[in-house]
């Protein structure tokens, strides 16, 4: 081992920033709340980082470090692609997300100096939370960093036994989706204390009693839905904020340490699992793809695996040693050049197939280089 790889091993992991993503209904104040977490980590002597992803707002009350309407003008894509609002806000979400590798090198050239990295999402919640561009932001992050979801509640608003069940229930679906840590952040607690919302998710007979008046159908199904969202609720932080005053931040960032711990602890090793299936998976694919090769060139299926196993091991040479025995073969097929060169292997029509032996070995080629990349992967994901 040399020196350099001495001091490598032991040197202590990098520092990993904290992702945290801010979701929550249109108005619940996710913006604000950003806004007031910044300025908290500021005050804490932590170091944050924001990135925008609301291309249609007009003004944000924070310092913001990468901002999607620098590169998307949400107007123009209104225009050009004849977009109303909503149509518009998922189109520039999903040029940005085709960004979203540069977007993740600037992060990652900053993340070892960052104890934190905030992220606001477009008010509009299902675009972010139900697209294809907003599940690939996330998952990418959540692959690549420690990330926890903070659904942002309008507290006030969530008075009502109904209004508190419409919110839960998107929390949920959230939750399920992502999978990822969650803290459910009960905002604007200057007007209104959000006690009984705790109650109300630490104890279902209180939740039916607050819907003891109401006997609409309405009633009768948020009364059976609080029984199913009991174990829902094992799985949360809860934490009230007032973005405005600043109350409840410091309960935030006990929250967000313990969500983080979570983070370690299910959905990582969870992730790591996926990976190695998929891993698994491709391995076999390939394992497929050889055999085949190696039944199309009519080498006996012993060779074969000793083959495969070489070629996992390695991955420049293989490609090259199949287009030498793709030569070999051509020397024998037929007579071009009238070398059989003493090689007994019965004549087989297949030798004369050169365009499939020519595309798989380009497929060979191309497993390599997928190989490759997919271990790249995983050494960052696992470091
Ligand atoms: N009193 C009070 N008002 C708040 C609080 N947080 C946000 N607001 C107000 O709620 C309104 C909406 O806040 P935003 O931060 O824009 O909410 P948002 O979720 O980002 O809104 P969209 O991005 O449009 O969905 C603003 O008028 C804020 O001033 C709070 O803690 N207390
Ligand atoms: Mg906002």
């Amino acid at each position: 081992m040399t020196r350099d790889m001495l001091a490598l091993s032991a040197a202590p992991p990098a520092k990993q920033p904290l992702v945290v993503l801010v979701s929550g209904m249109a108005g619940s104040g996710k913006s604000t709340f950003v806004s007031q977490l910044s300025s908290h980590l500021k005050k804490t002597r932590k170091a944050g980082y924001t990135i925008n992803l609301d291309p249609a707002v007009q003004y944000l009350p924070f310092d913001i470090n990468i901002d999607i309407r620098d590169t998307v003008n949400y107007k123009e894509v209104m225009k050009q692609y004849t977009l109303g609002p909503n149509g518009a806000i998922l189109t520039a979400l999903n040029l940005f997300t085709t960004k979203f590798d540069q977007v993740l090198q600037l992060v990652d050239k900053r993340a070892p100096e960052l104890d934190y990295i905030v992220i606001d999402t477009p008010g509009q919640i299902e675009i972010f939370t139900w697209s294809a561009s907003g599940t690939i932001i996330t998952d990418t992050l959540a692959a690549t960093h420690p990330t926890v979801i903070c659904y942002v509640i309008d507290t006030p608003r969530s008075a009502s036994p109904a209004t508190f069940m419409s919110n839960m229930l998107y929390a949920c679906s959230i939750l399920y989706k992502t999978k990822l840590p969650f803290v459910l952040v009960w905002n604007k607690t200057d007007i209104k204390d959000h006690q009984f919302a705790v109650e109300w998710m630490r104890d279902f007979e209180a939740f039916q009693a607050a819907l003891a008046d109401d006997t609409t159908y309405m009633a009768t199904l948020v009364n059976s839905m609080c029984m199913v969202l009991d174990e829902f609720y094992q799985h949360l932080s809860v934490v009230g904020v007032s973005s405005v005053t600043g109350t409840g931040m410091d309960a935030l960032m006990d929250a967000l340490a313990e969500a983080r711990g979570r983070y370690d602890a299910d959905y990582l090793p969870e992730l790591e699992r996926a990976l190695k299936r998929k891993q698994a998976q491709e391995a076999k694919r390939q394992q497929g793809s050889l055999t085949k090769l190696m039944a199309d060139m009519a080498l006996d299926p012993a060779a074969a695996a000793t083959a495969a196993t070489t070629t996992s091991t390695t991955t420049t040479t293989d490609a090259s040693q199949a287009s030498a025995t793709s030569e070999a073969d051509r020397g024998h097929d037929g007579g071009m050049d009238g070398a059989d060169g003493g090689d007994d292997t019965p004549f087989n029509p297949l030798h004369e197939d050169r365009r499939t032996r020519e595309r798989d070995n380009d497929r060979l080629a191309q497993d390599r280089a997928e190989e490759a990349s997919f271990s790249r992967f995983l050494g960052k994901s696992a470091s």
